[in-house]
């Protein structure tokens, strides 16, 4: 159960941050109205929001899953991959202070964004990629081993089309995993339920379970009629102008 969320609205600077989409740049107005329309869905499933403010310096700053990974004991602020991203981490750790005792850092040269972490009640899915690498998915491990968590690697360098782990994975509870088709027949995720999400509706595979609901980016009917059939309450989500910037659903917030 979910009972707060910390978000940060995208800047103006945001159409700079970093992309490999070739969908156009975003519109500002847009993208503001969409987050708003976010952080309206997770209020009204119960959640308390701290809302962090655009921060100029940091285009990619509305991705706040990016700087932390959560556990009920313990805060791990994050080494994001990227560069020009690891200064978000600083107004992120000061938000987590007021909720947390126990906050940890992955150290360099470890990196970890937390897109690439997957949490599958009390198991990590810890996802190698471009952005978090070796070292940084050994501290995590670490660190989530004191926590009583599990955790497992899984090495998506080689998988085509997706940023992090979770551009192409949202565990939905139950052992139940929606997953796209080029990480559904991966060995890690053996014992799980799978929904496989088919092309071209892959990046809808990042919908996250809020309570008794899961958003959704609307737009992709099968995916959500697959969901609905599963007993699933649906908040679609419009998520036009953050997918321009490779973001998804999850990344939006830091949920707790
Ligand atoms: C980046 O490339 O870092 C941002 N433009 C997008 C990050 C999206 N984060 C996520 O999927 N967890």
């Amino acid at each position: 159960m979910f009972r707060n969320a910390i978000v940060r609205p995208p800047d103006g600077r945001f159409a700079e941050g970093l992309t490999t989409v070739r969908l156009g740049a975003p519109i500002l107005e847009r993208a503001l109205e969409q987050h708003a329309r976010y952080c309206e869905a997770l209020e009204r499933c119960g959640l308390s929001l701290t809302r962090l403010d655009p921060d100029p310096r940091f285009p990619d700053g509305t991705f706040v899953e990016d700087d932390a990974v959560l556990t009920p004991g313990c805060a791990i602020v994050t080494r994001p991959g990227a560069e020009s991203r690891q200064g978000e981490v600083a107004g992120i750790r000061e938000a987590l202070a007021r909720f947390y005792r126990s906050i940890r850092s992955i150290e360099a040269p470890g990196t970890v964004d937390g897109g690439d972490i997957c949490d599958a009640e009390g198991h990590f899915f810890i996802g190698i990629s471009e952005r978090t690498n070796e070292p940084g998915a050994r501290q995590l491990a670490g660190f989530l081993e004191k926590e009583g968590c599990t955790s497992s690697f899984v090495d998506i360098r080689k998988t085509r089309g997706i940023l992090h782990l979770k551009s192409g994975i949202a565990y939905l509870g139950d052992r139940r995993l929606v997953l796209i088709d080029a990480l559904a027949g991966r060995e890690e995720f053996r014992g799980y339920d799978v929904l496989r999400v088919e092309a071209p509706e892959e990046y809808a595979a990042n919908c996250v379970r809020i309570n008794d609901r899961v958003f959704l980016a609307a737009g992709f009917p099968a995916l959500e009629k697959s969901l609905i059939r599963l007993g699933c309450k649906i908040v679609p989500l419009e998520m036009s102008e953050f997918r321009k910037m490779d973001g998804g659903l999850s990344c939006l917030s830091l949920r707790f």
